[in-house]
């Protein structure tokens, strides 16, 4: 493993870094057991379920002496969240709680979260290091097309981008025809938004006649869904722009756990002064120091926080599939690789897995189609197989010849690739649902058992 040096990979023109972005592995990992020591004694202490877990496990605070020791202990999920809904996990009284925020629960209870001042105070720095690793800079305008209210995106966002020193256009997600007036008028330079709904946006503008690639945007910061190479590639030529990821989740922080790099654009560095990341084994997941898989293994991603003082969390499993890279423009900071999708998202056809960001990165291979696209899962009447349709627009200029071409390809690649058999529908441009934040790409059909 080669890591650059310091020199090389700093070089980021006019931008002054956090002291924390710069120093060494061993410094931050020193910062980090000091850190973690202190979030488990903390939460064993104020929270009854840590000490509950802990003492059903049979570790104490105390056998953490190393970084690997955290491998002894409980993870946490989200149906612990729900159970202990709504304020259960605090660590602190209400009155020292700033903020809340929630997610959707589209199953069942919603899951809670809260922050102190001082949380609301470190989760603007994250994000405004994210931001300004991916390239934006105090005094540019940021229109924030991230949704406000319960999801983090919106608030976590506007506050990154205040504390950066820029000036924020507070749009929210939706509007679009709103929002590419405002563009136009307001002449932003960076927008942050989900990449489903910068697509939205991008392509409503050719729509009305309007040049993507011509507006006064340079940067996209783009997050809270999984998306693939190819889509940074559309993304890039239709708008003209520098687009970076930026990752996170509500029950960890939100958005700026971690964050893109523009000059090396490789993958999201986890900010390690704040979260120590693990990686495990998603489908058979053990508790005990050899359990963790190691760098560069895929798995799903588990997080403990350093620093959090209202929900304090001890290895949160995300549920999202990935592995850990070595830092790159930020050396000490790990990165996480492009996250193929989440556990629970993933589709067996017939015995192979599958995720709709298989089917983004070979759709967008093929010039004809369209990165708009749905699954729809069915099981016919009287039959035991399922069946996976893909239904996808046709770019504009196609004909309905070259686009029935592309719809074989589509479904041979599709079986080459992933291995699955399937059928594709090519539709008309514009006739899919568009996105206004989290696009929901699968629709399951089948019977319920
Ligand atoms: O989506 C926080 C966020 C807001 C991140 C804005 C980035 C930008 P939740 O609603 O709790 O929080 O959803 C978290 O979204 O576990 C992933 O499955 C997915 N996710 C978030 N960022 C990315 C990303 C926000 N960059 C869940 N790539 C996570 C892929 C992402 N998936």
């Amino acid at each position: 493993m080669t890591t650059p040096t310091a020199e090389s990979a700093l070089a980021t023109g006019d931008a002054v870094l956090d002291r924390e972005e710069t120093i060494s592995r061993d410094e931050l990992e020193a910062l980090q057991l000091s850190r973690l020591q202190h979030t488990v004694a903390y939460a064993y202490d104020r929270v009854p379920l840590y000490k509950r877990k802990f003492d059903e496990a049979g570790v104490h605070p105390t056998d953490l002496r190393e970084l690997s020791d955290l491998g002894k202990f409980p993870f946490t999920t989200k149906e612990d969240l729900r159970l202990e809904y709504p304020f259960g996990m605090f660590a602190v009284p209400q009155k020292e709680i700033a903020r809340i925020h929630a997610s959707s629960g589209t199953t069942g209870r919603a899951t809670v979260v809260g922050y102190t001042k001082q949380d609301l105070a470190d989760w603007a720095k994250l994000v405004a290091r994210s931001l300004r690793a991916s390239g934006v800079r105090p005094g540019m305008k940021v229109h924030n097309a991230y949704g406000y209210g319960l999801f983090t995106g919106g608030l976590g966002a506007h506050a990154g981008a205040e504390a950066l020193g820029c000036t924020v256009i507070p749009i929210s997600g939706g509007q679009t025809e709103r929002q590419i007036q405002l563009i136009q008028d307001f002449e932003p330079d960076a927008i942050l938004a989900t990449p489903t709904y910068l697509l939205t946006i991008a392509d409503a503008m050719i729509k009305q006649g309007i040049d993507p690639a011509s507006t006064s945007l340079k940067y996209a910061v783009l997050g809270a869904e999984p998306w693939t190479e190819e889509m940074r590639h559309e993304l890039e030529v239709t708008m003209n722009i520098k687009a970076c990821d930026i990752y996170g989740l509500s029950e960890v922080m939100g958005p700026g756990v971690a964050g893109e790099a523009v000059e090396t654009q490789d993958g999201s560095h986890i900010w390690e002064d704040h979260f120590r990341p693990e990686i495990i084994d998603a489908f058979n997941p053990a508790v005990g120091v050899d359990s963790v898989l190691g760098d560069g293994e895929h798995g799903e991603l588990v997080f403990t926080s350093l620093t959090k003082e209202a929900l304090p969390i001890i290895r949160y499993r995300t549920k999202d599939l990935t592995r850990l890279l070595p830092g790159t423009a930020r050396p000490a900071h790990r990165r996480m690789g492009r996250i193929t999708g989440r556990s629970d998202d993933m589709i067996i056809l017939r015995g192979v897995n599958l995720f709709p960001s298989q089917i983004e990165e070979i759709a967008l291979r093929i010039p004809e189609l369209s990165p708009h696209f749905q699954l729809e899962l069915t099981r016919p009447e009287g039959q035991r197989m399922d069946q996976l349709t893909v239904r996808i627009e046709r770019r504009d200029a196609v004909s309905i010849e070259s686009s029935a071409t592309a719809a074989k390809v589509l479904q041979q690649q599709i079986k080459i690739h992933v291995g699955s058999s399937c059928t594709v529908d090519v539709v008309d441009p514009g006739s899919l649902e568009r996105s206004n934040g989290k696009l929901r790409r699968i629709y399951d059909l089948r019977p319920k058992a």
